[in-house]
């Protein structure tokens, strides 16, 4: 019998919300997973991709990384891992860091041999590099056979590449395909190309508030002497973890109903420590988040989020008047018919999730990525909007960003075109460093 941890999405060095605690839970989640895999003495621990969230870990990041391979390290765990799309550079991985200081196996068309299972990987591949791909997958002589990749595959849902065609192209028979990217915890068995197992074991930590359901890990399990067809054999089992609590309250106002009401919610919940998720939705006053925040600190919460679902309801109709200036500004920026990737870097100025500091990176990271992964839709202006060229487009970027100056003061536009070549020319360590 050959048992598994199959764990991914780990995203070290997330400091979501801003919150240090919160970077400190992404480690812990790490952490946790790697002590079950020592307490259940399992036979490997396998990462599909996004060990880190960003491309440049800081130097905390990359120590707390390595405090918990050695752990594994430590037990005879062997940690076999691919790179995601967060984490992945141009050059070297830190993954193939951790493999010269023999913490780490980067899975590629060489098997590793695990018990009686052959664990190959293929990293995030780029829509523009998909069809001239090739699978060099090499022969093996186990019982089993286990793919790990990382990317958003049909045929679940959001899947932008079908793994079924991954399958079908291989020369090798794959038993199961063990993913990450899709932060949501999913397992199906397919018949087509073959009898084969996919799951995608979720993230460990709630990188989103999306992400409700609780966080954990996928332990897989080969019997020994593998039945006719050997997904029989496969048993895969979800693992739960215990993270930071998030507290989910959705509250429908009815007329006549505004922040008393949100506050009398919330605080019915146990919020010590916990991570507050207001959102408000039906009719009734204008609620003002601070005071929910207010309330849900008093009562212990680590922080609090409130989105009010109600403002974006009818936006084409609200008059737009000086005692709105949010709004003001939202209309404003959905006349400009920006591109995708315009907007979103609007998105991220002037949203709060991102912090003032780290918006130039946040802006850099995000273009670099649309650029690597080919996609120049994103740079289209929308249709319907009032730009007629993409000059006039980009004029008006430029406008739509110092509008939003009032709010974050780290806009750039010069750095949002990416500078490809020149990679950690900032306070970071970067990975020449370390090689
Ligand atoms: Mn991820």
């Amino acid at each position: 019998m050959t048992r598994v941890i199959h764990t991914g999405d780990t995203h070290l060095g997330y400091q979501q919300y801003h919150l240090p605690q919160r970077r400190e839970d992404f480690l812990d989640a790490f952490r946790r997973v790697a002590a079950d895999a020592v307490e259940e003495e399992v036979d490997a621990v396998v990462h599909a991709g996004d060990l880190f969230h960003d491309r440049r870990p800081t130097l905390p990041d990359i120590m707390g990384a390595l405090s918990v391979l050695r752990e594994l390290d430590g037990a005879d765990i062997p940690f076999l891992a691919v790179v995601g799309n967060h984490e992945s550079k141009r050059d070297a991985q830190w993954l193939d860091l951790f493999e010269s200081l023999g913490l780490a196996t980067r899975l590629g068309d060489e098997p590793v041999t695990v018990g009686d299972v052959a664990v190959y990987g293929l990293d995030f591949v780029a829509r523009a590099e998909r069809e001239d791909l090739d699978y060099d997958f090499s022969s093996h002589g186990c019982d089993y056979a286990a793919l790990v990749s990382h990317g958003l595959f049909q045929p679940f849902e959001h899947g932008d590449w079908d793994i079924r065609e991954v399958l079908a192209g291989s020369p090798v028979r794959f038993d199961a395909a063990l993913l990450g990217d899709d932060h949501t915890p999913q397992t199906r068995r397919i018949e087509d190309p073959h009898d084969a197992w996919l799951t995608y074991c979720g993230s460990t930590e709630r990188a989103s508030a999306d992400e409700r359901e609780n966080r954990g890990y996928n332990l897989v399990v080969f019997e020994d002497d593998p039945p006719d067809s050997p997904a029989d054999g496969v048993d895969i089992r979800r693992r739960a973890l215990d993270t930071r609590d998030f507290v989910f309250v959705d509250v429908e106002l009815g007329p006549g109903e505004g922040v008393e009401r949100v506050r009398e919610r919330v605080t019915q919940e146990e919020l010590t420590d916990a991570v507050v998720v207001v959102s408000i939705a039906g009719e009734g006053e204008p609620v003002t988040p601070a005071t929910v925040e207010e309330a849900a600190a008093e009562a212990g919460a680590l922080t609090t989020r409130v989105t009010d679902h109600r403002e974006l309801a009818d936006e084409r109709d609200v008059e737009v008047s000086f005692a709105d200036p949010d709004e003001a500004v939202r209309e404003r920026v959905r006349e400009l018919g920006l591109s995708p990737a315009a907007r979103e870097v609007d998105e991220t100025v002037r949203a709060s999730k991102v912090a003032d500091s780290n918006v130039a990176s946040e802006v850099e990271r995000r273009v670099r990525e649309l650029v690597e992964d080919d996609e120049t839709g994103a740079f289209r202006p929308a249709e319907g909007g009032e730009a007629e060229d993409a000059e006039d487009a980009q004029g008006e970027n430029s406008a739509g960003s110092e509008g939003a100056e009032a709010d974050a003061e780290v806009v750039d536009p010069g750095r949002a075109e990416a500078e490809p070549g020149e990679e950690g020319t900032d306070s970071q360590v970067t990975m020449e460093d370390y090689l």
